[in-house]
């Protein structure tokens, strides 16, 4: 019997983990991706992080007959946009708009079905965040503070926390910014470091005076812990949850919602030029903004997806912007007054690539443009890698071999082959018309039966934010067709049993059909030419298990391929490509470590000779200074050196050594030093002279 051996419906794992408390019936969704910030492109990170499961999740909402918007855009505004632009010599508008144009087509591409990609740079969203300032302003949400802050007095400029470099207190690192060491990864404030820096001007900044908002979540405590710790203890994701909690316990702090800057959205207060809104308050406003643009042109009541509580919010992001979504935003709409807050936030850990972190500044990644010209057409391919292996619960790697591995092995040799053989072998016996079913078998109604209770089982594991879970049972739905028609093996038995083949295919048809409606929200493009292929006129999600889908006689379409073998050689040219960036990456490393370049004219300046040491002695007072007299061939003179932790004086006399001849005199303890005696020192902190091959004299020029 085919189908018993099938694990998909009597599957424990799937009811019995899943929180099966009635859920609230909703009136509509509003269901949010994270804007990303428009200063690059876009990756696999982001996709398998956000875009894809959010995507997912709207495309069964909107089989399912609810009434649903998907919301996106670009995130325009903060300090890392300033500075490409400066680093570009062009301005933040140029950069922003040459990002989200090509971010937008990226989703467009791949299928991911926003019903609006705003910006933030739109006037509508410059008007709805100031108003919401405003309103938040007006109610008396904010605290204002002065306080001294870093300022630029040749740029006429406050200094954000990345316009400021200096040495780390913790390592020494001398290019740490003013939030975070990247050497340490201690996260800073300016004023810790040491020897600070305009990035503007390279001058030491002062510190001035100026006027701040702040957004006192501490009051906000209570409602915090009422909402997240007691309501949603069950329900959020247990990395949401956990980090909630901890910055909750950790007692919260007010945070500054404004910045002294010139790019953002500007401060709606009389006298407060130069202000803008933070990027992090003004950004999950798009959300807002984005809704009411799409509503506007659509002749909607946006504002019902906001504040009716009988609409579902929901926000899928990233783990780093958990506390913005979870704990900030709802504060703002909290004490704004007239919002619903997040039903949920099913935030998703990192996404690796071949083991290592993906980083934009490293070139480690790979970029969805670049996928599409090398694999063009294969978008449904990296969706469904990208969810099989989504990094649901925690940090998971994409590797090229898994790519390869479940294109062939999953995609193709299951989907593809079960729907394939299905159609060819319905063109050859019965001209491409539905077969009537005759007496079922046991294997028959159990494969009937499996069918019907996919839509719920897929379903369900979608509305808990378990994605990798709904694909593996949609695939387990090709599994059971593929083995069902292994076994029932329609070839062998047609000439003396044509009417038992009629049965097996129009089994297999209906599970056909089945996968065309129920693989939508993960393979779109696939899903609609299976429909094609079916002559099967969209359906509704719960209609994939009715057994009535494909009447007899209903004519089906060639059949086509819809998935193909990738070979190892396109592969490894991914993995070569790969290796590259790593080696320049190792390269630039080792060149990161060095002193800047100079060129031949620099260094041929340079005046180094032989020379001999004729007296040395320590200089009193001092640890590590030594008084050499040398032989330079030109003259005898004298350098200061500070090699007397190193050497005793008496075992230098007579001793050859390179002499740097045409280095400024300078005094060192009131002794002037006519040049460099030129040392090798390794990483222990060693000291040994660089010397000349036996035999040259003094005076010799090295070049
Ligand atoms: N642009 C951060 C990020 O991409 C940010 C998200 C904003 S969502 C309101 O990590
Ligand atoms: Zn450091």
């Amino acid at each position: 019997m085919p189908a018993a051996s099938t694990p998909t419906p009597n599957h424990p794992i799937n009811q019995s983990t899943m929180n099966n408390q009635p859920s609230k019936p909703y009136k509509r969704h509003t269901v949010t991706a994270a804007l990303p910030y428009a200063n690059g492109p876009i990756h696999v990170g982001h996709l398998a992080g956000v875009y894809v499961p959010a995507d997912i999740y709207v495309r069964y909402l909107r089989l399912k007959g609810e009434d649903v918007i998907y919301i996106c855009g670009s995130d325009e505004h903060g300090v890392p946009i300033t500075i490409k632009a400066r680093q570009e010599g062009v301005s933040p508008q140029q950069i922003v708009d040459k990002y989200h144009h090509l971010i937008k087509k990226s989703f467009k591409e791949f299928g991911i079905s926003f019903d609006v990609y705003s910006r933030t740079s739109a006037p509508v969203h410059h008007e709805t965040a100031a108003s919401i300032f405003k309103t938040m302003f007006e109610k008396g949400a904010f605290i204002e503070k002065d306080s001294e802050q870093y300022y630029d007095e040749e740029n006429k400029q406050f200094l954000a926390d990345r316009y400021i470099t200096g040495t780390c207190p913790h390592c020494g690192y001398e290019k740490a910014y003013g939030d975070q060491c990247e050497n340490c990864g201690t996260s800073l404030s300016p004023d810790e470091l040491i020897n600070p820096r305009s990035m503007l001007s390279g001058n030491k900044p002062v510190l001035k005076k100026t006027r701040h908002w702040y957004l006192p979540l501490n009051d906000h405590e209570p409602m915090l812990r009422q909402w997240i710790l007691e309501s949603h203890k069950n329900d959020w994701k247990p990395n949401v949850y956990g980090q909630c909690k901890s910055w909750i316990d950790q007692g919260l702090q007010p945070r500054a919602v404004t910045r002294d800057l010139d790019w953002g959205v500007k401060l709606p207060l009389e006298g407060t030029e130069g202000k803008v809104l933070y990027v992090w308050f003004d950004a999950p406003i798009g959300y807002i903004s984005a809704t009411r643009e799409w509503g506007e042109a659509h002749g909607k009541d946006w504002e019902k997806y906001w504040k009716d509580p009988e609409s579902k919010l929901v926000h899928f992001i990233g783990k780093d912007n958990i506390v913005f979504h979870c704990i900030i935003f709802p504060v703002m709409l909290h004490a704004e007054g007239s919002y619903i807050l997040p039903e949920n936030v099913p935030a998703n850990e990192f996404l690796n690539l071949e083991g290592d972190k993906i980083s934009t500044s490293r070139n480690w990644a790979v970029w969805l443009h670049e996928y599409l010209q090398d694999f063009p057409g294969k978008q449904d391919v990296l969706r469904y890698v990208l969810c099989a292996a989504a990094p649901e619960t925690k940090d998971n790697d994409f590797t090229w071999k898994d790519f390869q591995a479940r294109n062939n092995n999953e995609l193709l040799a299951i989907f593809g082959n079960f729907v394939n053989r299905t159609l060819v072998l319905t063109h050859k016996y019965f001209d491409g018309r539905v077969p009537k079913a005759g007496q079922l078998t046991d294997a028959d109604r159990e494969a009937l039966e499996s069918l019907k209770l996919f839509p719920d089982i897929i379903g369900k594991n979608i509305e808990q934010y378990r994605f990798r879970e709904a694909l593996a049972q949609m695939m387990n739905l090709a599994r059971l067709g593929n083995r069902y028609l292994t076994e029932a093996e329609p070839w062998k038995i047609y000439k003396e049993n044509p009417g038992r083949v009629q049965t097996v295919l129009n089994i297999c048809l209906k599970l056909c059909a089945g996968m065309a409606l129920l693989s939508e929200p993960f393979l779109p493009n696939t899903a609609k030419k299976l429909q094609q292929m079916l002559n099967l006129k969209a359906r509704a999600w719960n209609e994939a298990g009715q057994t009535e889908l494909l009447a007899p006689g209903h004519q089906i379409n060639e059949a086509e391929l819809l998935f193909e073998k990738i070979e190892d050689a396109q592969i490894k040219a991914q993995v070569n490509k790969l290796l590259e960036i790593r080696k320049n990456n190792n390269q630039e490393q080792v060149t990161e470590s060095v002193k800047a370049p100079v060129n031949f004219d620099e260094f041929s300046k340079m005046d180094i000779r032989v020379a001999t040491i004729l007296e040395a002695e320590k200089v009193a007072k001092t640890k590590k200074l030594m008084k050499i007299r040398v032989d330079s061939g030109l003259d005898q003179r004298t350098v200061v050196s500070g090699i007397a932790e190193h050497f005793e004086p008496e075992a230098l006399i007579g001793k050859k050594v390179l002499l740097l001849a045409n280095l400024e005199p300078r005094k060192i303890k009131g002794i002037e030093s006519h040049g460099m005696l030129l040392m090798a020192g390794n990483k222990d902190g060693a000291l040994a002279f660089v010397i000349p091959e036996e035999g040259f004299e003094n005076g010799s020029v090295i070049s």
